[in-house]
């Protein structure tokens, strides 16, 4: 049973500034400012393990990278002892962390999205049902296209792989709640770090091309989609996920019926025989095993939509304040993130390491990545990295560079991506609201030299 990761080491405090004092002592007016002296700067050095070259650029309230992520999520808690649970499932590779096992969410630690495809033995898995057990019919795989269309159909995999246009493009797949162990207060739901992510080699066709066969009426406004996997509870009128996307979308070229993942036939656990890949969105439109997409004349109204449900505040709120649910909206797109995938937090180095090589991954819904910056002094000075074109629209962008170290000592390495419309990510999480999505702050790793 997992129960602790519901919690972070951020709990412990109710504002940073005081968590500080907590950890390291009181520091003076001028440590507010950024600067860390005397007794303070000492009681952290011990805490993260060496001297802080760049110590006078050491904001205050933020965590140390070392200490934020080397704590348990459940900080003091007792069941901080257990540690995080690794998962144990077949054709998975050791190292995903379990989030949840009823429903099994599990998410890939930073460092093992080093790959610049994500092999599927490393991929995130997300359910929010039943895991079903395994399905066998293979080709004969169906799902039907009813609602708004003048040809409701039926479509086994067979005729899909036979009647249209394979297509194979590298995309991001990403979980509305990645990030969400950096809100501060905590919400609700799986504590994922930057994990819920990855890149893999999808194959199938266009929802488009298969939406014109069906024949979109001008009444169609979105979709509603239905995968075979049951509701927790077991009740089978209850679905485990249906959400949907507004038309534009669906038909977008990219919005693709997926059979096959990094060149094989798609996994039970990412949703094979069949399921849907919508990029750019929260990936719980993304449906495993589908079953039908209900062509709708209004805004879908299955499970997950609505209410406080992948919806960001409009109005910027209170966190941990009380919801106006008017002022809530549906997210339609990822926000902009970039992760360092080497060295991996809390990398010990030999002394006299001076010359360190770096390398991450950044991606975003929409737009596109700009640029990709890196900062090993605290952010007070940047450097742009090398970042590789994707390969196609919806791709992330692997990125490297090497930084330079003037001594031996502490240091956290600092990425920040930005996206075509020039939105950055943050120092820490904004944006707060009650179900914790889009969490995007920079992500940090400590690194200690000799
Ligand atoms: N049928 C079905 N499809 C689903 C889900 C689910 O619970 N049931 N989870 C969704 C969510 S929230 C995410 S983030 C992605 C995760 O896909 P993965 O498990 O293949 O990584 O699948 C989506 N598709
Ligand atoms: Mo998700």
């Amino acid at each position: 049973m997992v129960t602790q990761t519901e919690r972070s080491v951020h709990e412990l405090y109710d504002d940073a500034e005081r968590g500080d004092a907590v950890v390291f002592g009181r520091r003076t007016d001028a440590s507010r400012r950024g600067f860390l002296g005397g007794a303070g700067l000492t009681a952290m050095g011990a805490a993260v393990g060496g001297f802080i070259p760049f110590s006078q650029n050491m904001p205050a309230g933020m965590f140390p990278a070392a200490l934020a992520q080397a704590t348990p999520p459940s900080g003091a808690a007792p069941a901080a002892a257990k540690g995080p649970q690794i998962l144990d499932f077949p054709g998975k590779a050791k190292g995903l962390i379990v989030l949840g096992d009823r429903p099994l969410v599990a998410e890939t630690p930073e460092a093992m999205l080093d790959d610049d495809t994500t092999p599927t033995e490393k991929f995130y898995i997300r359910n929010n049902g039943q895991t079903p057990a395994g399905f066998t019919e293979g080709d004969a795989w169906s799902f039907k296209i009813d609602g708004e269309v003048n040809r409701p159909l039926t479509l086994t995999l067979g005729e899909l792989k036979a009647k249209y246009k394979p297509k194979t493009y590298r995309m991001v797949l990403e979980c509305g709640g990645n990030g969400r162990s950096f809100f501060q207060p905590p919400t609700r739901g799986n504590q994922w770090t930057n994990g819920g992510a990855g890149t893999a080699e999808w194959t199938g066709v266009s929802l488009a091309d298969v939406l014109k066969t069906a024949g979109l009426k001008s009444s169609a406004v979105y979709t509603g989609n239905y995968g075979a996997d049951q509701h927790l509870s077991g009740d089978a009128a209850k679905d485990a996920l249906s959400r949907g996307v507004p038309i534009a979308d669906a038909i977008e070229p990219h919005a693709l019926l997926v059979w096959a993942m990094n060149g094989q036939p798609l996994n039970n656990i990412h949703g094979g025989p069949l399921r849907l890949v919508i990029p750019g969105y929260p990936g719980s439109v993304s449906h495993k095993w589908l079953k039908r997409i209900w062509i709708r004349d209004k805004v879908h109204d299955g499970q997950g939509m609505g209410g406080t449900s992948y919806s960001t505040a409009i109005k910027p709120m209170i966190p941990g304040g009380k919801t106006d649910e008017s002022n809530m909206r549906t997210m339609t797109s990822m926000p902009v993130r970039g992760i360092i995938t080497n060295p991996a937090n809390g990398a010990k180095l030999p002394a006299g390491t001076r010359k360190l090589a770096l390398r991450g991954a950044a991606w975003d819904g929409h737009d596109g990545i700009a640029r990709v910056d890196v900062s090993i002094d605290f952010g007070a000075t940047w450097r742009p990295a090398k970042a590789a074109a994707p390969r196609n629209k919806y791709d992330w962008r692997r990125w490297t560079t090497e930084v330079v170290l003037p001594s031996d000592g502490y240091y956290e390495i600092w990425v920040r991506a930005s996206d075509t419309k020039g939105r950055a990510q943050p120092h820490v999480a904004g944006g707060w609201n009650p179900q914790g999505y889009g969490a995007n702050p920079m992500h940090r790793v400590a690194v200690l030299v000799g």
